[in-house]
């Protein structure tokens, strides 16, 4: 096993419970397992670098997703016929029920849990993990008996997964992410739509060249936010005044009864009801659980409203993509309301390109505030690209910036973390990030005090 984050934790105990003989390693030198290795007395641990006495032994690696493949020490064993293969492969081969597999640069959190949550209104016993954070081989120890299973993918584990059929799948969409990961955007494309090699319906999302992301004979059906082309697909009517979800000409549930119904809220709910399609669900249930769900945590989330300033958490914003979506939705809610944005972004860059967030910016935004390892990349890519009138500062943290922005900040407008980064370089991980955020707002308004 390479890597002992909760992938190769996962890994460990399905492999002992099978029985199989193993290694454990992780490439950071100062990384320490000691829980791990009290629980698993009859397997080695390795730290840094791979002992040498180790490499006649290994006839197989299991790979976790933070450890690339093209590493040149993992590509000189798969030169050599050892077979590497990731967590997800090793689920792929044992599961015995369903999977509804999910994958897309953004929005994979959001349409796992909703195609969670409609299935268990129906009555259904689902079993959710993979990439959203609890890995896919807990839940084949899980006790529970399952009725089938609802994986959230990243393309790094795609990577390394061969055997996945599933009932029906999704790309959800792709832009620009982990570019240092990948040589070219075409090979991360490749990577995200091996999700369809063997799938029974491939659900695709309309435009994005998505055609021709399916190379095998298999049903497909569309969704977009546009009238539905033929019966089969998912889109947007209008009826009655009225927008509605719909699957062809049949109404399926009202925007307005949505209590989350942002564009992108409405394109992960169509994503959701249609990865669903074999189950036949009823309205009753799309309407039931779309007009509660109140959407994930640190997913352009509402942290406080001071002096009419509204403070949003979307630490999950992590690459430009993402970013772009919330400061178009957000910055059209300030516009509504006669303010503007005040946007805080870094940490990560992950080699990716910012200059497409300039133009929302000069739509919607009177400040940028930048923080953390790359953001001098970000603001080389936004200078020239911006309007005179957007004030841009640099702070060293997340802590500083929120100083900033309270400075800035007036009636009407509202603040948003929304970094376009991963937080590697100053936080555990994006929730770490967002927690603190919100604890920083809060006691710089002072709310925390009585
Ligand atoms: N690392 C090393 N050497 C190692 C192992 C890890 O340097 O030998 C470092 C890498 O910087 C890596 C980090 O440690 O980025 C974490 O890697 P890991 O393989 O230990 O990660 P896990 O704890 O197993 O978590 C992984 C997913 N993380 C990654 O793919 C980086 C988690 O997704 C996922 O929830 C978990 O498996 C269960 O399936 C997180 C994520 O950030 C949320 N995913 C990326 C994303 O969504 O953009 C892909
Ligand atoms: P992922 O699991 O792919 O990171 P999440 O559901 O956690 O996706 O959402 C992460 C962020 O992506 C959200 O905070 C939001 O800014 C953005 N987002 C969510 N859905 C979409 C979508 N359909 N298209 C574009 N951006 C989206």
């Amino acid at each position: 096993m390479v890597g002992l984050g909760l992938t190769g934790q996962s890994v460990l105990s399905y492999l002992t419970s099978a029985g199989e003989p193993m290694l454990a390693f992780d490439t950071r030198e100062d990384f320490r397992a000691p829980q791990l290795e009290q629980n698993y007395p009859a397997v080695k641990f390795a730290y840094g670098t791979l002992p040498n006495t180790w490499k006649k032994k290994i006839s197989r690696i299991i790979l976790s997703p933070g450890v690339a493949r093209t590493e040149a020490w993992i590509a000189s064993f798969e030169a050599s016929g050892v077979e590497v293969i990731g967590d997800i492969e090793l689920f792929a081969r044992a599961a015995s029920k369903p999977i509804i597999a999910i994958t897309g640069s953004n929005g994979k959190s959001t349409v796992t849990t909703l195609v969670s949550e409609l299935l268990q209104q129906a009555g259904f016993q689902v079993g959710m993990g993979g990439n959203i954070g609890r890995p896919a081989l807990d839940l084949l120890l899980d006790p529970l008996d399952y009725d089938l299973y609802v994986l959230e993918l990243s393309s790094f584990q795609l990577e390394t997964t061969y055997s996945l059929h599933s009932l029906s799948s999704v790309v959800l969409n792709i832009s620009e992410d982990h570019m240092d990961r990948y040589p070219s955007l075409d090979a991360y494309i490749q990577a995200k739509t091996k999700i369809y090699n063997d799938t029974e319906l491939a659900v695709l999302p309309k435009g994005h060249a998505s055609d021709f992301w399916v190379t095998r004979q298999t049903k497909k059906v569309y969704f977009g936010l546009e009238h539905p082309q033929s019966e089969q697909d998912y889109g947007v009517v209008l009826q009655d005044n009225q927008a509605w979800l719909s699957r062809g000409s049949r109404p399926l549930v009202k925007v307005s009864d949505m209590l989350l119904n942002a564009p992108h809220y409405q394109l992960n709910a169509l994503a959701a009801i249609a990865l669903c399609q074999d189950y036949d669900l009823s309205e009753e249930v799309f309407t039931d659980v779309l007009s509660r769900f109140r959407g994930l945590a640190h997913r352009t989330q509402w942290v406080a409203t001071h002096h009419g300033v509204s403070w949003i958490d979307d630490s999950k914003g992590t690459n430009v993509g993402a970013t772009l979506t919330a400061i178009q939705s957000l910055g059209y809610q300030a516009q509504q309301q006669g303010g503007k944005l005040i946007l805080l972004a870094g940490g990560v860059g992950k080699g990716a390109d910012f200059s497409p967030l300039a133009s929302s910016l000069n739509q919607y935004a009177k400040q940028l505030v930048l923080f953390g390892r790359d953001q001098h990349l970000i603001e080389q890519a936004l200078t020239t690209e911006l309007d005179g009138e957007i004030l841009m500062s640099c702070t060293q943290t997340l802590e500083q910036a929120v100083a900033v922005a309270k400075q800035n900040a007036v009636s009407g407008d509202i603040v948003l973390l929304s970094p376009a980064c991963a937080s590697f370089d100053q936080f555990e991980n994006y929730h770490d990030r967002g927690e603190k955020f919100a604890a920083w707002v809060k006691q710089a308004l002072e709310l925390d005090r009585v």
